[in-house]
Order: C-alpha cells, then structure tokens, then sequence
C-alpha cells in the first residue's frame, strides 16, 4: 500500500484492527504491552480516562489549568497539550511513546491520558491508590465524532462509509472496543474504587463551572473565583478551537482540511446523521446491551 503524504510528513499505511484479549485494538495501542503493563504510577498521578471522542482533550485542560495554570503560563503556550498529558498506551508516528514522555514529565502530579478499557488499566495505579476521572459521553455522539476524527486521522483504521461504520460500531468493532463495555465497566469500578470520579461530557457542557466545582472537590483543589473564571473562559469550545496548543494542529497525523479534531464540541450533533431507521436499530441494540437501569445518558439538552 502507497504511504500517505500529509503536508510533507511520510506517514506509514493506516493500521489494521485485529482482537486483543477479546477487545479491538491497533497496533498504536498494542506495540510496547509490557512496557504499558509494567508503567509505575505515582501516588499522585491522576488519570483521565474516556473512550474515545469522550471529551478527553476538554477535561485534561481544565485539569492542567487548575493544578498548572497560575505556575507554568510559558509552558502551556509553548507545549502541545499532547506532550503535556500524554496518552499512556499510544505509540505513533512521529511521536515519543506515551510511556516514555511520561517518563520524563516533569510536572507533579502528572496527568496522564488513557482510552484504555478498564481491564487493561496497568495495575500500579490500582496499588499506588490513584486518583482517577472517568468521563463518559452518549454513544449516539460519540459514533458520530468518532467517524468524522477517523476520517481525517491516519494513525486509526479507514472508517469507511457512514452507513458500514454505523453497524460496526453497533458491532462493537473500534478502536478500544465496544463503547457499551466500556462506559458500563468503567462504571462498574467506581463501586468498588473510591478514587474514581465518574463523570459525563453532557453534563460538563451544561454548565461547566457546577462540573468544575465537583472535579476541584475530588481533587481537593481550591481556585480563586478569579482563576475559576479564567478556566472557564480558556476551556470554552471556541478559545479551544483557535488554541494551537490544544487543537491538535501541531500533530501532522491529521488532515484538518477533511475535519477538524475541535469539530463541533455539540451534545446531539448526532440528529444531524442518524436516518430515522439507523436511530430506531440503535435504540433496539442499546436497549440489549445496557442493562444497568443506574447508568444513563442524555442524547440531547
Ligand atoms: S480523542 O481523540 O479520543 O482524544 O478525542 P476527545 O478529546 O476525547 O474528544 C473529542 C471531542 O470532544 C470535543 N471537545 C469539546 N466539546 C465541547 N467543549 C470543548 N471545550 C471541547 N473540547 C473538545 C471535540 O470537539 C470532539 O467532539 P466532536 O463532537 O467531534 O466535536
């Protein structure tokens, strides 16, 4: 297959997706598994957790601004916010292992990015006491931003058409997995592990500063009215969207001239691509998926 070109970067083919201990996986996520299962975890890291397309870039500014925001300003305006909370499990093109950034961040605590499944979470987090925030968007969303972002990405599988991605990610078939087994695992942890914040991006989007205050309790973080106002300026789609270092413009693996990683930032954007008939099916397959009567979504405001 015929490398691709993206504003003269080489980039290799797009990778296959193939079964990993039952999940669906790349080999971006899979190269280097021991290293990833053996990362040593701080006591004081923080994990930021989602599936994909969650809002995972959103959440970790907010949370790189409360803990760095007043300290390291030359820093955040001069770093991608990718190398400043690195995604544990990836390994790209043209990029330094997330493991090994990790190595070398500097900042305490350090915030660290994962789409992992529960299950395949490093097991020093568990024994190191983490604390960690899980934030969970509705899949109805989701399967909408995750096929326009594998359209312009080329470290993920060719997305096909809408109609064949629709039934794979019913399928289950994407990157990480089924979305249902995710959210509902995830879910399923915070019972037992008192150091999860579980959260929702429907929720963040209907009013920030409430969502914001919840984070800081966890976090036992205290801003001033004034810096909480400073975030929630900073963190609003738009100010994300024209800020290069947290709108993924620096990273060559993405054609924004076929859709832009800050797409649209909307809760029920997709109303805009269901057909009648696709949101009848999905909601027939949810129904059998998602059992717990205690984890629900909202699909629109
Ligand atoms: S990734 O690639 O999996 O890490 O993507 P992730 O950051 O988890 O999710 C990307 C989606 O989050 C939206 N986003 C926001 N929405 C509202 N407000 C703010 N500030 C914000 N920042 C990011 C982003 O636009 C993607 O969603 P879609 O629906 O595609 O726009």
């Amino acid at each position: 297959m015929a490398k691709v070109s993206v504003t003269s970067v080489e980039l290799p083919p797009r990778p296959q997706l193939f079964d990993f201990h039952g999940v669906s996986m790349t080999e971006y996520f899979t190269q280097r598994w021991e290293t990833i299962q053996n990362f040593q975890a701080r006591p004081d890291d923080i994990l930021i957790a989602t599936y994909p397309k969650a809002g995972n870039t959103w959440l970790s500014y907010i949370l790189e601004l409360l803990h760095f925001g007043q300290s390291s300003s030359e820093h955040l305006t001069s770093v991608p916010l990718y190398l400043r909370v690195p995604i544990l499990e990836v390994t790209i093109p043209s990029l330094e292992p997330g493991t090994e950034l990790l190595d070398n961040l500097s900042t305490s605590p350090r915030l660290i990015k994962t789409h992992l499944p529960v299950q395949f979470i490093p097991k020093s987090f568990w024994e190191q006491n983490c604390r960690i925030i899980y934030m969970a968007r509705n899949a109805k969303d989701i399967v909408v931003s995750y096929f326009h972002f594998e359209r312009m990405t080329f470290v993920h599988p060719e997305p096909g058409d809408w109609n064949s991605y629709f039934q794979r990610f019913l399928e289950g078939k994407m990157v990480c997995g089924p979305w249902y087994d995710h959210v509902s695992n995830w879910w399923q942890k915070k019972q037992s592990y008192s150091k999860l914040h579980y959260m929702f991006y429907e929720d963040l989007a209907e009013d920030t500063g409430r969502e914001i205050d919840k984070l800081c309790c966890f976090l036992g973080l205290s801003p001033s009215a004034e810096e909480r106002e400073t975030i929630l300026g900073k963190t609003q789609f738009d100010n994300m969207k024209t800020n290069d270092m947290v709108n993924f413009s620096r990273y060559k693996g993405m054609d924004f001239k076929i859709s832009h990683f800050m797409r649209k930032g909307k809760v029920g954007d997709w109303k805009n691509h269901f057909t009648v008939a696709q949101n009848e099916e999905f909601d027939e397959v949810y129904k059998k998926k998602m059992k717990d009567p205690s984890l629900q979504f909202r699909t629109e405001l």
